[in-house]
């Protein structure tokens, strides 16, 4: 097919030359405005009624020696949370298995480290085999890896890693001291060799300023391959670490960022990530109006409240939206 010069530049272009002036301009679009451009990218690369959902299970939890001021699991900060080692395989299909049958499709396993010894990364290699074997998408999020150990993740079958930038590079120091910006780039750029797809969003409501979101969303979008899947968190404030009692963002802004990363992204699955416990119905909505697809799907995420699996299948029936992979 000859491709004209107009082509180039119509909805199916994904592009990765943004400017953050570009993105400001359409944060600042009117609301309407912003969400009828998401929705129409979204529609013309998805079916904008179905949803993806994915199951997270803490393989690993606290005494993290790392001090991102956002985490319930940094060894740092006094949360009251319980720490654990590292779950049996045993364990961990069960909770597989629990979720498949609650209608999960892929299963995400997290773990409160900086990075995982290789010995580590071989005890969860055998969860990745285990948890395929059900049929499930495998996720895992470790902290940073090395190219071997991306490579063996992948050798065991691995389909995602979720390693996320969190905010600006600007910003970023502010949050966290103990590993860098370039750091997790090199991490995703050894999952992307290893050839598993990449999760990869951030965190909003930590007191950044438009700017900040705008420069997140920059750094995904002109990452050389678009993330597979875009988690984007709103804030969980857990008493006991420093970001605890931040300025709420406005719910609209939030919508907006989700709205922004559909357009940057727009083949991306953009995921409503954490926070959801504290939104309304009607704001998921508008989230999901604003292009997100996809949920973490279960009662907890790694260590704090998510919707209950009923309630959002409540919320999905009332919105008529499908869950993506489940028969119908
Ligand atoms: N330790 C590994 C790492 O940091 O890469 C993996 C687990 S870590 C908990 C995964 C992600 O959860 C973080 O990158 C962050 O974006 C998100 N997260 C952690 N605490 C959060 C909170 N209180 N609210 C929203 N997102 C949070
Ligand atoms: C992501 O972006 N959000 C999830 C998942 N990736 C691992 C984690 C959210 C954690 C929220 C705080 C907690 O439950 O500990
Ligand atoms: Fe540790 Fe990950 Fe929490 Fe940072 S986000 S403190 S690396 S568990």
């Amino acid at each position: 097919m000859v491709v004209s010069p107009a082509r180039r530049h119509s909805k199916d272009e994904v592009r990765h030359d943004w400017s953050k002036a570009e993105i400001l301009a359409l944060f600042a679009l009117p609301f309407s405005d912003l969400l009828f451009q998401a929705q129409t990218v979204h529609r013309h690369h998805f079916d904008a009624n179905e949803i993806q959902v994915s199951t997270l299970l803490s393989i690993k939890t606290g005494g993290c020696p790392e001090d991102c001021a956002y985490c319930p699991q940094s060894g740092r900060y006094d949360t009251g949370l319980e720490r654990s080692g590292l779950m049996p395989v045993e364990e961990v299909v069960a909770a597989a298995r629990a979720a498949k049958a609650k209608g999960a499709t892929r299963f995400c396993m997290g773990a409160a480290w900086r990075a995982p010894r290789d010995r580590d990364v071989e005890q969860v290699a055998r969860m990745v085999t285990a948890v395929k074997e059900l049929g499930l998408e495998t996720c895992m999020t470790l902290g940073m890896l090395t190219a071997d150990q991306a490579r063996r993740l992948a050798e065991a079958g691995l389909d995602y890693y979720n390693h996320n930038l969190d905010t600006s590079p600007e910003y970023y120091p502010r949050i966290i001291s103990t590993r860098t910006y370039e750091d997790r780039l090199r991490t995703l750029e050894h999952v992307r060799e290893a050839g598993i797809a990449v999760c990869c969003g951030g965190i909003v409501g930590m007191g950044e300023d438009r700017d900040d979101r705008a420069g997140l969303l920059q750094q995904l979008a002109n990452l050389p391959r678009h993330p597979e899947s875009v988690p984007i968190n709103l804030l969980v404030q857990v008493e006991g670490t420093p970001l605890h009692g931040s300025d709420r963002l406005d719910p609209f802004e939030f919508v907006r960022t989700v709205a922004v990363a559909r357009v940057l992204m727009p083949a991306s699955r953009i995921r409503l990530s954490a926070g959801r416990t504290e939104m309304s119905d009607e704001l998921q909505a508008l989230c999901f109006l604003a292009g997100a697809n996809s949920v973490f799907y279960g009662d907890r995420l790694l260590t704090t409240d998510n919707p209950e699996a009923d309630a959002d299948r409540r919320l999905f029936d009332r919105l008529g939206l499908r869950i993506a992979g489940e028969h119908h």
